[in-house]
């Protein structure tokens, strides 16, 4: 039996003298949606207030995708955050999810105005931003007219999304956002997105446009998903109308 049998991959250090960085290690399932699994790890006296401080790191390249700090307030003192870790997919969406514990957390009661060492665990559910197509579009005079995320849609930033012109000459098209995917038939083409939250009609130039759209810097909206869809009118389509495949849009986090 060898005891060669691993090799040094990476090496990482704490940001600061003291710091206990790497006191507690938790591997995580995939919080970036890059394919590698991901890891986080503690600075047990980490953070503003050295009361500990936890970092989800890239198990691809050893990046910073996210961190999170202990703090003490008039409700709650950590004391130990991130003394324990562990990961998983609790929500079963396929991306990542963190707890941390702190075992030696204090809470404050105001009915008896005392503090307790009650303990403490945070759930966190990995919530990155990203959009994905599905569904097949229906051609127009160039092809299936094109819907492309041009950037994440991720929370406090813009969100780009370009719409391609099959006719290739202006025309009137049809924009759908819905709250789920749906699969029906009409005309030659297949309506994919219900258009229940927002539909309009719009003039789409030649050569296509970009949407650009403010997506606001509120935690609320994490999670939220919304199926886009484009029908454009376009004389050389079987039934004069193009359709795109559908593009499914989650705002959240937008993660390295
Ligand atoms: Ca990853
Ligand atoms: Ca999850």
């Amino acid at each position: 039996m060898s005891g060669a049998t691993l090799s040094s991959l990476d090496v990482l250090h704490g940001a600061a003298k003291g710091d206990q960085f790497g006191h507690t290690l938790g591997g995580l399932a995939d919080m970036n949606r890059d394919g590698a699994d991901d890891f986080a790890v503690t600075s047990l006296d980490g953070g503003a207030q050295e009361l500990g401080s936890v970092e989800v790191r890239s198990g691809a390249d050893g990046t910073v995708l996210w961190s999170v700090e202990g703090f003490a307030d008039s409700a709650t003192a950590h004391v130990y955050f991130g003394v324990a870790l562990a990961g998983g997919d609790w929500n079963g969406d396929d991306v990542g999810d963190l707890a941390i514990g702190d075992s030696r957390c204090r809470e404050f009661d105001p009915a008896t105005n005392l503090w307790s060492d009650l303990g403490r665990v945070e759930l966190w559910f990995g919530a990155p931003a990203f959009s994905s197509g599905y569904g097949a579009g229906w051609p127009g005079t160039n092809g299936i007219p094109a819907l492309d995320a041009l950037n994440d849609p991720g929370l406090d930033q813009a969100f780009d999304l370009a719409i391609g012109n099959s006719a290739g000459v202006a025309t009137t098209a049809l924009l759908l956002v819905g709250s789920s995917p749906i699969s029906i038939p009409y005309k030659d083409g297949t309506l994919l997105s219900a258009g229940d939250v927002h539909s309009v009609f719009f003039v789409l130039p030649g050569g296509g446009m970009t949407l650009s759209e403010n997506i606001p810097d509120d935690p609320a909206l994490a999670f939220v998903v919304f199926y886009v869809q484009v029908l454009e009118a376009d004389a050389a389509a079987s039934r004069k109308i193009s359709f795109t495949a559908g593009l499914q849009v989650r705002i959240g986090y937008d993660l390295p």
